[in-house]
């Protein structure tokens, strides 16, 4: 913003001249974002008034003239014979007052970037215009019935009580349009239901707060966590436009491939939502539900849980990226590739100073959510870390605990989740951070020794 522009506030006890002030007030208009149909209405009823008011200034002062002249002082003075005039005041006092962020908004849903979604929109505004024709008629008839038959004007109520006809018209026309809505929607819902002859099967289970996700018959699975980082979740840092809607691991799918997802979860209730895929399905814990979907434009869709599932809820986001096939395969290929490497890293050497900075980021990305960046935990549910008596404790205590967790207490069982040398190296972290200062190193080695004799 170069110009000085004075916003409304700050105007409305000023006076100036009218075309100054005109000139300003579109600028203001301009800056607070106000979309085109906003600003062209303001204008064509400023004309209007200026061309009925002739020598009268146009506008003396901001909002607080519109709110003026709309109220009795200002508009009942000015307008008084002449009922389109208040009107007109009236709603231009409101377009200038509603917020024009709130105008720009977006409110409809997406129309999304598949057949399903698309019919989903579809269905979604077919409905919602026969909605509106019905209130239009509905209200109509029954606001001019009031006006034009109202006691003032000595009417008779007609009586028509006990007429079969008119039972029969008000049984039959709902019952008609009822069917003329239930014929698309029982087609699109059908259609969403019909997960078979599917090409690609991904298996999608909620925990608390992630989404693992796994493909079926290619040994490929990944957790998806939250991306976005502390800073900004604790406003130490500028929002990014995807704040809380970003993942380190994408769910990667090919497009015009039909995909098939099974969802489950490993703990409570949660639901997988991305609107741009019209998909929506909870995911229940002993449960498989399935849901499919087939992307025809490449690109980044995100979501988010949709049931609400404990105290990380709003921090389990969703991005699905869709890409051409054999870019899909080319990236199935570097996962698997990643996935051996993986396995490699228990025979590798680790030094201490590796485990370490390893851990720190395993911490950060896994445990940090309960038991918090500095080890404090948030008692009495997550137990601090830092002085923890397993933690300082004998090494297989603290592996176990980790690898096993308490599942029946919140804590998730990471022999799971992580790798043999992601756990090592968390190990090694909790036991040399903070005021913990055991001195040890818990090698890859070590954990995956007491995972095979488990
Ligand atoms: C979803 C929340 C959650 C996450 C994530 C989590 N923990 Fe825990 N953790 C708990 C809870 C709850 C307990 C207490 C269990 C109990 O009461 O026995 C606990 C206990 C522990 C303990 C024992 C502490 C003590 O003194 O009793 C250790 C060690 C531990 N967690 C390590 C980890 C590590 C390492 C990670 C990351 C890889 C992690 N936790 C992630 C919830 C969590
Ligand atoms: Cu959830």
């Amino acid at each position: 913003m170069t110009e000085n522009i004075t916003v409304p506030s700050q105007m409305q006890r000023r006076i100036i001249p009218a075309r100054l002030s005109f000139f300003r007030f579109f600028k203001a208009l301009n800056y607070l974002g106000y979309p085109d149909w906003q600003k062209q209405t303001i204008l064509i009823f400023l004309v209007w008034d200026w061309k009925n008011k002739k020598k009268r200034p146009i506008l003396r002062t901001k909002s607080n003239f519109y709110l003026q002249r709309a109220t009795n002082d200002g508009c009942t003075i000015r307008c008084k014979e002449n009922a389109m005039c208040r009107l007109l005041h009236l709603f231009s006092t409101a377009l200038v007052l509603t917020p024009a962020p709130l105008v720009a908004l977006e409110f409809n849903m997406p129309a999304g970037v598949t057949d399903t979604s698309q019919s989903v929109f579809n269905l979604h505004m077919t409905i919602f215009y026969i909605c509106l024709v019905i209130g239009i008629i509905v209200f109509g008839i029954m606001f001019w019935s009031i006006f034009h038959h109202r006691k003032s004007k000595g009417a008779k109520a007609a009586q028509f009580h006990g007429s079969v006809l008119v039972e029969v018209i008000w049984t039959l026309i709902p019952l008609l349009i009822l069917i003329a809505m239930a014929i698309p929607a029982t087609t699109t819902l059908t259609d969403m239901y019909d997960a078979t002859e599917s090409d690609l099967d991904i298996q999608v289970t909620g925990h608390q707060w992630k989404w693992h996700y796994k493909y079926i018959g290619e040994d490929v699975d990944f957790f998806s966590i939250l991306a976005t980082s502390r800073e900004e979740i604790e406003n130490r840092k500028q929002k990014n436009p995807n704040y809380l809607l970003e993942v380190d691991n994408a769910l990667v799918v090919p497009t015009n491939k039909k995909i098939r997802f099974l969802f489950t979860s490993n703990d409570v209730i949660h639901s997988w939502w991305v609107p741009d895929l019209a998909v929506k399905k909870d995911a229940i814990p002993g449960f498989i539900n399935e849901s499919w979907t087939l992307i025809n434009e490449p690109g980044t869709y995100r979501g988010q849980c949709a049931e609400l599932c404990g105290k990380h809820h709003a921090f389990m986001p969703i991005e699905v990226k869709a890409v051409p096939e054999v870019e899909y395969l080319a990236w199935l290929d570097a996962q698997k590739a990643s996935k051996l490497a993986a396995a490699g890293a228990v025979d590798k050497d680790w030094s201490k100073d590796e485990l370490m900075a390893a851990g720190a980021s395993v911490y950060e990305k896994n445990c940090a959510v309960c038991h918090q960046a500095d080890g404090s935990g948030l008692p009495p549910a997550f137990p601090p870390l830092n002085g923890s008596a397993i933690v300082q404790g004998d090494k297989t205590g603290h592996m176990q605990l980790v690898i096993n967790g308490r599942q029946e207490k919140g804590m998730p069982a990471f022999g799971a989740q992580l790798s043999v040398a992601d756990i090592a190296a968390v190990i090694t972290y909790e036991r040399n951070s903070w005021d913990n200062q055991t001195g040890d190193m818990v090698s890859p080695a070590e954990v995956q020794s007491l995972m095979d004799s488990q």
